[in-house]
């Protein structure tokens, strides 16, 4: 028997089948098990010689058990090692990375300038009311300046904002001077596009209020600006302009020396000296909501800018519709870039 069982033992090829094996000799009612059973039925002067016989047996199997559980056990850690491991030296798969859109990085440099200057950053609704998209920001119904922003109508009276100027009036109306914010965002304006015009486009909006506030304080701050965008010595300029909630207005423009050499100037936004006309338009507002009217007597200045133009000359864009087309040819060019 013993013979027997350690071949069987020894030729077992899983730890399932040296479990069986192990059964049928040494298990509760197992031949070997059986055998010592049966000890109590022999003669006294036998069972002794019977019984340490059977134990020889018994320890031998034990023994041969173990040896083969280990060899078996040993065995299935090397394959199971072995279907896991990793080779390191097989090419690595690409994975596309991602990067950011290209306004999305002139937008993080501009609100980088302006948090360093200490303004709060915030954003607001696209969908407007006529009041604080138009009359708030003195443009009232009849007002030419209403054609120079074709407007998208929604049905219910309501419209898509066509500037970011809404914000200046939600924010005064929510805060008490002195503030310095920017605002940025998405607007909408009816009108034919082209190279350098798109019907959806974004702005930066900066306002700038308290006692005191003047026109070199606002040129001041487009000049940090420009020294931020293009580097110490980027140049800006002011040429007169109108907008019907600044007084008086003006357009801004940055002259810069790229790194391949060119320079140009680069017509970026309106700016100008808040009118008073939106300071008590806001007052009103404030007066309805039950605040205190705090703005009337207060300067304060303001301007708008369109990121686009200043991603089309970084980026050589030639085409402002290229940024929203979604044609991976364009945007993919900046993948990787963060
Ligand atoms: C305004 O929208 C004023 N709200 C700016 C302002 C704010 C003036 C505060 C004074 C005080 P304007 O319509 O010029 O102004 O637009 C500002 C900038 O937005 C432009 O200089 C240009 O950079 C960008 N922009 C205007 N229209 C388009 C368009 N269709 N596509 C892309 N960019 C545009």
């Amino acid at each position: 028997m013993q013979q027997e069982a350690i071949q069987e033992i020894t030729q077992a090829p899983t730890l399932e089948a040296l479990q069986q094996v192990k059964t049928k000799y040494v298990g509760k009612s197992g031949l070997v098990t059986k055998e010592l059973g049966a000890l109590g039925k022999l003669p006294p002067e036998e069972r002794r010689a019977r019984g340490a016989e059977i134990n020889v047996v018994r320890q031998a199997i034990d023994a041969a058990l173990q040896e083969r559980e280990g060899i078996l056990k040993r065995a299935a850690l090397d394959e199971k090692l072995a279907s896991e491991a990793i080779d390191v030296t097989l090419p690595g798969l690409p994975l596309p990375a991602g990067g950011l859109h290209p306004i999305t990085r002139v937008y993080d440099d501009l609100i980088g300038i302006y948090q360093r200057m200490g303004y709060e950053v915030v954003e607001g609704p696209e969908v407007e009311g006529e009041h604080h998209n138009f009359e708030a920001l003195n443009i009232p119904w009849y007002h030419p300046a209403r054609d120079l922003q074709d407007t998208f109508w929604l049905e219910d009276g309501r419209l898509l904002r066509t500037h970011t100027s809404n914000m200046q009036i939600r924010y005064m109306v929510e805060h008490d001077p002195p503030l310095k914010m920017v605002s940025r965002g998405k607007v909408y304006r009816y009108e034919a596009t082209d190279a350098t015009h798109e019907s959806m486009f974004h702005q930066l909006e900066g306002l700038v209020v308290g006692e005191g506030i003047s026109m070199a304080d606002l040129k001041g701050t487009i000049a940090e600006m420009a020294r931020g965008l293009y580097g110490p010595t980027a140049q800006v300029r002011f040429q007169p302009s109108y907008y019907p909630f600044v007084e008086p207005g003006a357009d801004f423009a940055v002259y810069w020396n790229n790194p391949r050499g060119e320079s140009k100037w680069l017509e970026l936004g309106g700016c100008g000296m808040v009118h008073p006309n939106v300071f008590r338009a806001v007052d009103d507002l404030r007066e309805a909501a039950g605040r205190d009217r705090i703005y009337e007597g207060m300067t304060g200045f303001a301007f708008g800018l369109g990121p686009e133009r200043i991603a089309m000359l970084k980026y050589k864009i030639p085409d402002i519709r290229y940024f929203y087309a979604n044609d991976p040819r364009v945007i993919g060019q900046f993948r990787g870039e963060l």
